[in-house]
């Protein structure tokens, strides 16, 4: 399937760094189940922009479902069980959403992968994520599952400190980077999303990342 898949050099799997795996198309066929789960959760836990401790506002809009979702304001950044937009706790997290977030770890050799958040990113055209270390989970031994949906992203992949130059890899519709081990705090971002037009999502990207929280 891959050599039908990926005519040119891009491989299937690709190792970005020990523990760190992109694992190309890997939810194409679930897309279209996914992103219509992603408006049932939106429509009751609306898309927001949040601030950054430092004040600003973040350009990607985000939502969560799943027992915790993640949140940023003055007072920092954590995970929290109650949309502080609604006053209610997030949406459940879809089983197909769960399940996908489960065989891709496994398939990245973290078997028994069980998220409780998965924190969804809306990127229109010149949002971007600086490069930033995932940290505010409770066991680092669990890893983080990434699928991008809709337009392509410029994926920035760096080491365990802020020096050096990261990788640069493009995600597009249905890439899932699995994220863990010796890789867990490394850092990473996206580069501001270019203008375009996806079939699937329109003018935006969509980046659901599963997480175990607690
Ligand atoms: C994004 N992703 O792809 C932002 N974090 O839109 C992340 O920040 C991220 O892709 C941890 C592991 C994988 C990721
Ligand atoms: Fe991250």
């Amino acid at each position: 399937m891959t050599a039908d898949l990926f005519p040119d050099t891009l491989a299937a799997r690709e190792a970005l760094a020990p523990g760190a795996v992109l694992l190309r198309a890997f939810a194409q066929g679930d897309a279209p189940a996914l992103l219509a789960a992603v408006a049932d959760v939106t429509a009751c836990a609306p898309f927001r922009q949040m601030q950054t401790p430092g004040g600003q506002t973040m350009s990607v809009a985000m939502s969560s479902c799943g027992e915790r979702g993640w949140i940023s304001d003055r007072r920092g950044y954590r995970y929290s069980p109650v949309d502080p937009q609604t006053g209610q706790p997030w949406p459940p997290m879809p089983a197909l959403l769960a399940d996908l977030a489960r065989r891709a770890a496994a398939e990245a050799g973290f078997a028994g992968f069980a998220p409780d958040a998965c924190l969804i990113n809306r990127y229109l055209p010149g949002c971007r994520m600086g490069l930033h270390q995932d940290r505010d989970e409770a066991d680092l031994s669990q890893p983080i599952v990434s699928v991008s949906l809709g337009l392509p992203a410029l994926f920035l992949f760096g080491g365990p400190t802020r020096g050096g130059r990261p990788l640069r890899r493009p995600l597009v519709h249905g890439d899932v980077v699995v994220w863990g081990g010796p890789a867990r705090l490394h850092f990473h971002g996206i580069a501001p999303l270019a203008e375009g037009s996806h079939p699937a999502t329109g003018n935006c990207r969509v980046n659901l990342t599963f997480r175990r929280a607690a």
